[in-house]
C-alpha cells in the first residue's frame, strides 16, 4: 500500500499479520465483498523470503484457485501421488489416490504462495500495510474492537467490527484473550530439524521420510532444480557445526535403503535449525476477536500440516463472514472455534504420530525403537493403516 495515502482508521475486518493465513483471508473476504485491512509488522521483501512449508493439500490448492491465486501454482506446482517411507532397511510407497479414491498433494513453496497472494492484493489496491506492527488488540467483547499499531514512528489505531489475529505464534492478538477465558495445550520435543535448501536436482520423484538409528531425515524439493532437505539434530544445535559435506554424508547415511540412489550434491543456499512444538489455544475466538493459523495452533512440521491448517481456518472464517453479510446471522462465526478445533486436533494427532514414530528420541529405550518399527511395518503391510495415513496426509476425510 502506498503509505502516502491516508492510513485506514476504520474497517469491517482488521487482519493482523500477512502470512499465508492473513493474506488468504484478505483475498477471500475481498471476493465476498467484505471490506478488510491487513497490518503486517515486517517489510514486503522479508515476508516473501521466509523459508517454511512446501506441501499443499487439495483443499489449500482449491482455496488459492478460488481467490484467483492459482495461475502460477498450476504452472509450477508439482502434483505428488504418494510418499516413500524408509525404515529397517526397506522402502515402502504410500499411494494416495489408490488409498483415498483420488486425493493427492502439491509441492509449491510457502514463499511462492505468499508472493502470489501479495501480488494480487497489491494489484487490486486492497489495503495491506507493511511495517505496521500491532502492539495490542483491545475491546474484544465490545462492538468496536481496536488494533493499536506502530507505523513509520507513529502510534495509530484501527477501529474494527471484527479483528482476526493471523499474527503467528509470537503475535499479540492471542494476548487480548484473558487467561481465565482461554486454555492452552503444549508439547515440546527433544529434537529439532536442520533444514537446508540445495541447488541440486532432487533424485527421488516423491518425498522420502526416513527412520534410522542415526535419526530422522526427509528429502523434499522446491522445483526440478532445487532440493529441500531436513535432518533431525539435538535441540540448540548450531547450524555452523554442520559443514556442507557433513550434511550430505549424514543425509546419505540416513536415507540409505536397499538399492536406493545417493543424493545429487550441490551448493547449499540456506541452512537453519527449527525447534519442534505442538500447541493449541482454545477457544479460537473471544467476543469479536478470532485467531487463525499459527496464532492459534502449532504442529511439528513432520506431517506437513501447518500451512494447510492455517488455510482451513480462514476458509471457515471467510464463509462465516459471507454468511453474516448475506443473512445477518452470526451463527457460523459463533461456531468458528468448534468447527476448526475438530480438524486442528486431528492434525495435531497426526503430526504427533508422524513425529514420534519417525524420530529417534535420545531417551528412548530399545523397546521404544522396536515399537516404532512395528508401527512402520504395519503402515507398509496393512491397507487399512496405509489408508488412514493417506487420508491424514492429504487432508481428505470422507463424510
Ligand atoms: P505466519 O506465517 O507465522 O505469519 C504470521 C505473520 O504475522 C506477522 N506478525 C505481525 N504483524 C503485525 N503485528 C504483529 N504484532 C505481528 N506479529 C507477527 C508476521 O511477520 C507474519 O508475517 O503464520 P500463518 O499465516 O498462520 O501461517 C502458518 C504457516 O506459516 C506455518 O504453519 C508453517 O510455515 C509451519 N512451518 C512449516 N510447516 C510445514 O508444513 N513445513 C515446514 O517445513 C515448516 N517449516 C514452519 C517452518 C514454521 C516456522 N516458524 C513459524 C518459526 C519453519 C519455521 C521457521
Ligand atoms: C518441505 O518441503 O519443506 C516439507 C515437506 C514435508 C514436510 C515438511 C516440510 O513434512
Amino acid at each position: 500500500m502506498d503509505t502516502a495515502l491516508p492510513l485506514p482508521r476504520r474497517t469491517r475486518v482488521g487482519i493482523v499479520g500477512a502470512g499465508p493465513a492473513g493474506l488468504l483471508l484478505a483475498r477471500l473476504l475481498h471476493g465476498h465483498g467484505v471490506e478488510c485491512v491487513v497490518l503486517e509488522s515486517r517489510d514486503r521483501a522479508y515476508a516473501e523470503r521466509r523459508q517454511r512449508a512446501g506441501i499443499l493439500e487439495q483443499g489449500a490448492v482449491d482455496a488459492l484457485r478460488a481467490c484467483g491465486a492459482g495461475a502460477r501454482l498450476e504452472r509450477e506446482g508439482i502434483a505428488h501421488d504418494g510418499v516413500e517411507l524408509r525404515f529397517d532397511g526397506r522402502s515402502h510407497r504410500i499411494d494416495f489416490p489408490a488409498l483415498t479414491g483420488g486425493s493427492r498433494v502439491w509441492v509449491y513453496a510457502q514463499t511462492e504462495v505468499v508472493k502470489d497472494l501479495i501480488a494480487l492484493q497489491v494489484a487490486e489496491g486492497a489495503p495491506l500495510l507493511f511495517e505496521a506492527e500491532a502492539v495490542a488488540v483491545e475491546g474484544a467483547t465490545t462492538d468496536r474492537p481496536v488494533v493499536r499499531y506502530r507505523h513509520a514512528g507513529r502510534d495509530l489505531t484501527l477501529e474494527c467490527d471484527y479483528v482476526v489475529g493471523c499474527d503467528g505464534f509470537h503475535g499479540v492478538t492471542r494476548r487480548s484473550v484473558p487467561d481465565g477465558v482461554s486454555r492452552t495445550f503444549d508439547r515440546t520435543y527433544p529434537y529439532s530439524w536442520l533444514g537446508v535448501l540445495a541447488d541440486a536436482p532432487p533424485v527421488y520423484d516423491e518425498l522420502v521420510y526416513a527412520h534410522s538409528p542415526r535419526g530422522f531425515a526427509l528429502a523434499s524439493m522446491r522445483s526440478p532444480a532445487v532440493s529441500r532437505l531436513y535432518l533431525q539434530v539435538p535441540n540448540g544445535e548450531d547450524p555452523a557445526a554442520w559443514s556442507d559435506d557433513r550434511i550430505w554424508d549424514e543425509l546419505d547415511a540416513r536415507l540409505a535403503s536397499a538399492g536406493s540412489r545417493k543424493l545429487e550434491r550441490g551448493p547449499l543456499t540456506a541452512k537453519s535449525v527449527l525447534p519442534m512444538r505442538s500447541h493449541v489455544t482454545e477457544p479460537m475466538s473471544h467476543g469479536r476477536v478470532f485467531l487463525a493459523g499459527d496464532a492459534a495452533h502449532i504442529v511439528p512440521p513432520t506431517g506437513a500440516k501447518g500451512l494447510n491448517l492455517a488455510f482451513a481456518d480462514v476458509a471457515v472464517l471467510a464463509r462465516a463472514f459471507d454468511h453474516l453479510a448475506r443473512t445477518g446471522s452470526a451463527e457460523l462465526l459463533d461456531a468458528y472455534s468448534d468447527t476448526c478445533l475438530r480438524r486442528v486436533w486431528r492434525a495435531e494427532h497426526f503430526s504427533y504420530f508422524m513425529t514420534t514414530t519417525l524420530h529417534a528420541d535420545p531417551a528412548q529405550s530399545p523397546f521404544d525403537a522396536r515399537l516404532q518399527l512395528a508401527q512402520l511395518h504395519r503402515l507398509a503391510d496393512s491397507p487399512h493403516a496405509a489408508a488412514e495415513f493417506a487420508h491424514n496426509y492429504t487432508g481428505h476425510f470422507p463424510g
